[in-house]
């Protein structure tokens, strides 16, 4: 008998870099995964967490069936069932409690995923709730924030234009392990060496000499958590030197002498008593990024998940703008979507807890224990939790795990049973990402944060196992056994309906199913045509490069149609500044917790791939510089305690000379001892940081709702 293999291409769905894949399957399982050479963006690169998908499609530890807790214990039950049940619970707690009882978190896997995303908002709609919580507030919420002040929208952004910049620098971020944010880029450090190879320059601003900064580029230790100051002293010395295109700025931009007035105080001279970075050092940086024909200031978790991540983006975005960088070739472009945008919800919901704002219609979740917990009209009794773990990935662990246990109602949809499932009611099967049909992220396809443009459209490369189903469906399943129209809309309920149906017949069959209508909608509104014709370009389509000179003037979506330079409430907000810069002089000499990604990880989850936790990576680790270490009497291999205020965890100690002095970092997404259903993560040791990490609405930013976890004053002790 012969066997066949089949090499089918699709995208990665892991990171932001989407890498293009060649899989192949035999017997619908996968025997290899090798990189696309022939993919118009990635070009053959890939990283080892793309190539080792199949374990995490085929892990032992995968949901094939609907779970129920039922004394304490799960017990496999029927679709039939599940649905009814939840549905009868959902339609009384909406009757109870209303729109407001009913909230989401939407986790990151599956963020890259459009239709089941769009489907979990269309289930909100059905209940009236408009509480979804996604680990947006946890990476990148103040650039939404931001791009709504400055640019007029959320999904209006800027990305630098990495193939044509001649000096770049990076503030908070590491490329070679992350692959980075907000912007599309396979293989980045082949892309970075090539600015160094025209002749061009990388700056890497950060407290850790990082991998990345160790391959390429000049490394420029400053001090976590005083970036706010960076740029105010960069803005200073731009403007002191007259170097602002004052004609560029009159014509495209409102509010320029504001920016005058607030950075006069902030000389490179005074920002240095807290950054580290020295008053010569900022001023020979401001004069590379001035000399440059085409430069880029980028910044991303490093800075976003600080206490000023609002203000470093608006700052950032300013500088980039006056200086003649924003919109032009080599400096940072502004990213034009493949599809219209959704349009806006209008004036910002605010939160019932402490009257935050929601940020791009999500709430934070750095309050969502407090929407839990806090009695009262509007308090939330049910939450489905799709493709996240937010007990080990959100601030606060311990007031979640509180808060879950005190839900009516916790449904949780993911391929495994995590962390969090073990707090759910119902744990529902759903897929893998290369079992279904995709297009590419919403950043790239929404926001168009692509330095090269490209379209890619996949098929799925694999049957989903045993009774796993699209989660899509799941909340359509549920709306109608709740009785409430999907979307709160009784023809889009009916149409599914139909469709759905219409999938089960033998002939259309597999071609016609609701998820592939809603992405053939999708990309013949971008022009693309439909699927029939998209399946033919398994390598990507090229799309028209990015036009350096089509933003300024006209595109842009605020009121004024101007880049607004001097948002009224940052404004004055940066009244404020003088106090935090002493309160941070204040902390000089204390120890500042930082995050830290690694090579073998992927926030909580590739930790049950036993390939890469073995050995050394078997844990967490509090990462500290040898003289901070000795002054606390600890050497490496001791257990550490590690304390924010009065919580702490317990950690094995790893020295690091890459750290800059008062500078400790604990990796997240470990501490898996409890999970029973991750048989490997399980075995793992190692602690949740974000048990120490602070919530509640005191600890989140204001005006971007993000949760603070970089730069968090700590201590270390010997256990
Ligand atoms: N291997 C791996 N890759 C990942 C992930 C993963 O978990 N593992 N996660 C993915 C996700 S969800 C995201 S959002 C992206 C994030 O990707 P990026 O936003 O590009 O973040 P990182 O590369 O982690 O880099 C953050 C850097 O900020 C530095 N830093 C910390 N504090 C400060 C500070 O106060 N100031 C400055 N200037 N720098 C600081 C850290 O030392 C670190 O090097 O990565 C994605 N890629
Ligand atoms: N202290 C600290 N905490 C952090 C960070 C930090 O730097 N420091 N980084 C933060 C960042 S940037 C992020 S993005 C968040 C991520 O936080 P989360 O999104 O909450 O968590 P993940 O670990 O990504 O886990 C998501 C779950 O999705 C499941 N899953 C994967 N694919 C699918 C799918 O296709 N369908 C379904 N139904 N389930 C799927 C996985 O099995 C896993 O259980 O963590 C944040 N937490
Ligand atoms: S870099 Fe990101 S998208 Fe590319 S293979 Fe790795 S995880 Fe997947
Ligand atoms: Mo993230």
């Amino acid at each position: 008998m012969t066997v066949t293999v089949k090499h089918e291409k699709t995208i990665c769905r892991i990171c932001e870099a989407q890498c293009g894949l060649v899989v192949s399957t035999q017997d619908n399982r996968i025997v290899d995964i090798q990189p696309n050479v022939d993919h118009v963006a990635s070009k053959g690169y890939a990283c080892i967490k793309g190539l080792k998908m199949g374990d995490f499609v085929h892990s032992p530890d995968r949901l094939t069936q609907p779970l129920k807790k039922v004394d304490g214990q799960f017990v496999p039950v029927t679709w039939d069932q599940a649905i009814a049940e939840i549905g009868r619970k959902m339609k009384a707690i909406h009757q109870k409690g209303g729109g407001d009882s009913i909230a989401a978190y939407m986790g990151n896997p599956i963020g890259f995923s459009m239709w089941p995303t769009t489907m979990m908002t269309f289930f909100l709609k059905a209940f009236d709730a408009d509480k979804l919580f996604t680990p947006g507030t946890q990476d990148c919420a103040n650039k939404f924030a931001g791009g709504e002040r400055l640019f007029g929208s959320p999904n209006d952004q800027v990305f630098p234009d990495i193939d044509h910049t001649n000096l770049l620098i990076v503030v908070g971020s590491n490329p070679v392990i992350s692959k980075m944010s907000f912007i599309t880029l396979p293989h980045p450090m082949k892309r970075l060496g090539e600015i160094e190879s025209r002749g061009g320059k990388v700056y890497w601003i950060n407290p850790r000499y990082t991998e990345s900064a160790k391959r390429l580029g000049v490394h420029v230790p400053i001090r976590a958590d005083t970036d706010v100051f960076f740029f105010l002293g960069f803005l200073h010395e731009v403007i002191r030197r007259g170097a602002v295109d004052m004609a560029h700025v009159q014509r495209y931009m409102n509010g320029y002498d504001s920016l005058v007035e607030l950075s006069q105080p902030w000389s490179p001279e005074r920002v240095a008593e807290v950054t580290h970075i020295p008053a010569a050092t900022l001023r020979q940086i401001v004069t590379d990024y001035l000399a440059a024909d085409g430069a880029a200031i980028y910044s991303s978790t490093g800075v976003n998940q600080g206490s000023q991540g609002l203000m470093v983006y608006w700052l950032q975005e300013a500088i980039n703008a006056i200086t003649g960088n924003l919109d032009k070739k080599g400096g940072v472009l502004a990213g034009k979507g493949i599809f219209p945008a959704p349009p806006s919800a209008g004036k910002a919901p605010r939160s019932r807890i402490s009257d935050v704002p929601y940020v791009n219609s999500i709430i934070p979740a750095g309050i969502m224990a407090d929407e839990i917990l806090t009695p009262g009209p509007g308090k939330v009794r049910a939450l489905f939790n799709m493709a996240g773990n937010p007990l080990l990935t959100c601030a606060g662990s311990d007031r979640l795990a509180s808060a879950f246990e005190d839900l009516e109602l916790l449904v949780c949809i993911d391929i495994v049973r995590n962390e969090t499932a073990e707090y759910a009611d119902y744990i529902l099967p759903g897929l893998h990402s290369l079992e279904r049909p995709d297009v590419p992220f919403y950043f790239f396809s929404f926001m168009g944060l692509m330095p090269v443009r490209s379209f890619t459209y996949t098929e799925p490369m694999l049957l989903p196992p045993g009774e796993c189903r699209d989660e899509g469906l799941i909340f359509r399943q549920l709306c109608q056994s709740a009785g409430r129209p999907i979307a709160g809309s009784r023809i889009f309920g009916l149409l599914s309906v139909a469709a759905e149906k219409m999938a089960k017949m033998p002939v259309l069959g597999k071609k016609t199913t609701l998820d592939r209508i809603f992405l053939s909608l999708l990309t013949r509104s971008g022009g693309l045509g439909g699927l029939r014709k998209l399946r033919r370009f398994a390598d990507g389509i090229l799309l028209e490069e990015n036009q350096p000179g089509d933003y300024l003037g006209k595109r842009v979506n605020t009121l004024s149609g101007k880049v607004e330079l001097a948002p009224s409430d940052l404004v004055e907000r940066a009244r404020g500044l003088d106090k935090l810069f002493a309160c941070e002089k204040g902390n000089t000499g204390r120890l500042k917790l930082i995050q830290k990604r690694e090579r073998f990880t992927h926030n909580s989850w590739a930790h049950n791939v036993r390939e890469f936790v073995q050995g050394n990576r078997h844990t967490n680790y509090l990462f500290i510089h040898p003289s901070d270490a000795q002054s606390r009497s600890l050497s490496e291999g001791d257990t550490a305690k590690v304390s924010v205020g009065s919580k702490a965890i317990e950690v094995p100690v790893r020295l690091d000379e890459d750290l800059l002095p008062g500078t400790i970092s604990v990796p997240h997404g470990w501490g898996h001892q409890r999970a029973r259903g991750l048989s490997v993560a399980r075995t793992t040791g190692g602690a949740n940081v974000n048990i120490i990490m602070p919530d509640g609405p005191e600890s989140i930013e204001q005006g971007s709702g993000m949760s603070h976890m970089n730069g968090v004053i700590a201590e270390v002790d010997r256990a």
